[in-house]
């Protein structure tokens, strides 16, 4: 049973380039939380307030997102979302054996597909026309397009990675949905249907909504 007294405290940011949003981390744990039921506050930031020495002692790398709960600081949107998992059945089920499944598939999300998927973001967005890119990319295309086979592979008939929605689908599905600028998703039916699954369930679009609504249009003006 949750006995909280104050509010939780989630940190995101204020402005970002439109492209990124309903990307941005935070939106992982506004997720969690809103599958949870566990009511939360916004503390919106900026550049000045990722540099400052504060917010290092609290994320030491500067990032979004970051959460307070009673007191006990956190960072790392995983280790946020497994944190909510551990305070509602709704995201990971109370056998020991289950618990684990659910760990597996968080680390999985972050380790073993988050990093190729991000590889591919950063040349799309951030690095497209530099030199030697054009001959790099299709080689991170491939990589990312092994580690979606063996996911669609594995899902099979399967609606969520462990027969039950989990922490591990939602930060599964947050990690594919960087695909978004590209076909890849469209090209493996069964990881589109299980996307959009995850993504209909009101909670995430709450999430999504919240995010979405907290963006200042105007950085300098922020
Ligand atoms: N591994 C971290 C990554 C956090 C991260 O990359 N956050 C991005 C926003 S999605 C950020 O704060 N970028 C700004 C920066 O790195 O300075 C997590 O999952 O929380």
């Amino acid at each position: 049973m949750n006995t909280q007294t104050k509010p939780i405290t989630l940190v995101a940011f204020r402005w970002v380039p439109p492209p990124a949003r309903g990307l941005v981390r935070d939106l992982r744990v506004r997720w969690a939380l809103e599958e949870a039921g566990l009511p939360y506050r916004v503390k919106l930031i900026g550049p000045e307030d990722q540099a400052s020495a504060d917010y290092r002692a609290w994320q030491p790398f500067g990032q979004v997102p970051a959460y307070e709960q009673d007191g006990h600081e956190l960072f790392e949107s995983g280790a946020i979302v497994l944190h909510v998992a551990e305070q509602s059945d709704a995201l990971m089920p109370a056998d020991a054996a289950g618990r684990a499944r659910v760990q597996v598939w968080v680390v999985a999300a972050l380790n073993s597909v988050e990093p190729m998927v991000q590889q591919l973001v950063s040349i799309d967005l951030f690095h497209a026309g530099e030199s030697g890119v054009p001959e790099r990319r299709p080689q991170v295309e491939a990589f990312v397009k092994r580690r979606l086979a063996a996911l669609a592979e594995w899902l099979g008939e399967r609606e969520y990675l462990e027969g039950r929605f989990t922490a591990g689908d939602l930060l599964m599905v947050t990690v594919l949905r960087n695909l978004r600028h590209t076909d890849l998703l469209a090209q493996y039916p069964t990881l589109k249907a299980y996307c959009e699954r995850c993504e209909a369930r009101p909670a995430f679009q709450k999430a999504l909504q919240d995010q979405l609504a907290d963006f200042v249009e105007d950085p300098v003006a922020a």
